[in-house]
């Protein structure tokens, strides 16, 4: 039983604020009104996640639900069903709630300087999760725990270099390029712009490969299956598909198996996050290189929420370990995945 809220919909959240309002203001803004939610003594935290548009969201919100239960931690969870402006409205409802914590998930990187300066009035800290911010004043929060995307892009960039070393040498002689397929994650996020710009950096200094298509699928498996119909339909000559999660590339798969092609044989395809059915495609050799981004990080986000709530400093930056699955690994010491 996850006790973590039930996503606060947009009639619950404008009540919500109404509510705790009026209580504020109605009893000398007396802190945390626990009417809306059960006593308990630990601390609590307003979690704004971006949304559920993948296996890896999904993952991501439960682990932080979990170890908030673990720790006695009132969580107050806000699905922002991936809009921006419904996250501003719960970061502002938690603002009024005077949560001891805000955590978040910021789904692009900016137009977040206003409502983290009112947390900041408020003397709430802020821990951001997840993806990047840009704020004209770092002090708006106090720091970053994450995945490292630009190096996702780079492991993506270094499996291309060595499996096809030999593409240089008829580049030379034939001029003939290895053509890339970008599907690119959702526009304006930091992980996305990361894994695109670690993959070009990687890639830069070698003319023989050049991307040919690179469209925005969101993330979503739906948009992944559309953008490959449309590639496929446009290109015969592609050699490998970078995709930017385990869901775009699931659709790409869906949609080159209903054309007769051989996913991980006609065309190359590295895909990022690890979800359990990336490493089954892995293992299917429909996919050859499945580079991990960790969806795990619940127990050190309420963590670093304790101790923001106690007062304390926490590190500014702070990555957590990932790993790369290649096709030539021995596959079945890769343990379960969990999601
Ligand atoms: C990565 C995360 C991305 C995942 C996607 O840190 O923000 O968002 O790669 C998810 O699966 O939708
Ligand atoms: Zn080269």
């Amino acid at each position: 039983m996850i006790h973590g809220r039930k996503h606060i919909s947009t009639q619950f959240r404008i009540i919500l604020c109404i509510l705790i309002t009026c209580c504020l203001v109605g009893c000398g803004a007396q802190k945390k009104k626990s009417s809306q939610f059960e006593e308990g003594d630990g601390i609590i935290v307003g979690f704004s996640q971006i949304g559920a548009e993948s296996a890896w969201r999904t993952c991501n919100t439960r682990s932080v639900q979990e170890a908030a239960v673990q720790r006695g931690v009132q969580l107050v969870y806000d699905n922002a069903e991936q809009k921006q402006e419904n996250q501003i409205k719960a970061l502002r409802s938690f603002i009024a709630y005077q949560v001891d914590v805000i955590v978040f998930v910021p789904i692009v990187t900016g137009g977040w300087d206003n409502v983290l300066q009112e947390a900041k009035d408020a003397g709430i800290p802020v821990l951001v999760t997840d993806r990047k911010i840009d704020v004209a004043d770092p002090s708006l929060y106090a720091g970053f725990i994450g995945t490292d995307s630009l190096k996702e892009g780079r492991n993506a960039g270094l499996f291309v270099l060595n499996k096809f070393k030999n593409a240089r040498e008829r580049f030379d002689d034939t001029g003939e390029h290895v053509n890339i397929v970008e599907l690119f994650g959702t526009e304006g996020s930091s992980v996305a712009l990361g894994r695109a710009e670690g993959f070009r950096e990687v890639l830069q200094t070698h003319p023989e490969f050049r991307i040919i298509y690179s469209e925005s699928g969101d993330f979503l498996r739906s948009r992944g299956y559309e953008l490959a119909v449309e590639f496929l339909e446009m290109h015969e000559d592609i050699d490998i598909i970078f995709s930017h999660n385990d869901g775009m590339t699931l659709g790409v798969i869906e949609a080159m198996e209903e054309r007769g092609l051989a996913p991980g044989t006609d065309i190359v395809i590295i895909t990022i996050d690890a979800q359990q059915a990336a490493i089954d495609a892995l293992r299917e050799g429909k996919v050859n290189c499945v580079i991990e981004c960790n969806p795990k990080t619940g127990p050190e986000i309420i963590k670093l929420a304790e101790r923001l709530a106690a007062g304390e400093k926490i590190p500014r930056l702070q990555y957590v370990h990932e790993e790369v699955f290649y096709e030539t690994d021995d596959l079945s010491l890769i343990e379960p995945r969990g999601y």
